[in-house]
């Protein structure tokens, strides 16, 4: 995955205002896709227990390092979600109704293409480079991988990730321009 924005971390462009603002959306995400998480554990086949699980806690770790780097660096996570981050809790919103299938490999690649978008942007500009490092962990890299061994033991139809792929692009690009670039 490449992005202006993704392009801008590595190089140090990015302005740290957007850096923030992309931050605050992201936490506002992580807290959604924890509740879309937790309803497909719900409803995932024996096997898939442990790996969803296991990403729960993750989710939650994920959420506390937020507040942490909201602590330090005095930034604000009670915002608006932009229309993008409204949008995507809209689609994990009707994953929920899709049928498991559907729903763990749109998951799977929500995960795949955010952990190679940061390893585009890798090591990152030193502003950035603590949470490049942290988003290119080989522990989140095995997990994505556990994922998609549980997406091809489902065998979802292929135009499952379609939503996912291009909101995952308009992602990056909120926080700076409105969206208006995707
Ligand atoms: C936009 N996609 C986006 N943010 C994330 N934090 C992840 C995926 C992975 O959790």
């Amino acid at each position: 995955m490449q992005h202006p924005f993704l392009d801008a971390v590595r190089d140090g462009t990015l302005p740290a205002t957007a850096f923030a603002g992309w931050l605050t959306q992201d936490a506002l995400f992580v807290r959604d896709l924890l509740g879309f998480q937790a309803r497909l554990l719900a409803r995932a086949p024996r096997g898939a227990e442990r790996v969803l699980a296991g990403g729960l806690v993750s989710l939650v770790d994920e959420l506390d390092w937020f507040d942490e780097q909201a602590r330090a660096g005095g930034l604000d996570l009670a915002v608006a979600p932009l229309p993008v981050t409204t949008a995507y809790a809209d689609l994990l919103g009707r994953l929920d109704a899709a049928r498991y299938p559907v729903a763990i490999t749109a998951l799977w690649a929500l995960e795949r293409v955010y952990l190679l978008g940061w390893q585009h942007a890798a090591p990152g500009a030193p502003a950035f480079r603590d949470c490049v490092q942290h988003w290119t962990d080989p522990g989140f890299a095995a997990y994505v991988t556990a994922l998609g061994d549980l997406a091809d033991a489902a065998g979802a139809p292929p135009d499952a990730v379609a939503e996912v792929l291009a909101l995952e692009a308009a992602f990056w690009g909120a926080a700076v321009d409105g969206g208006a670039t995707g």
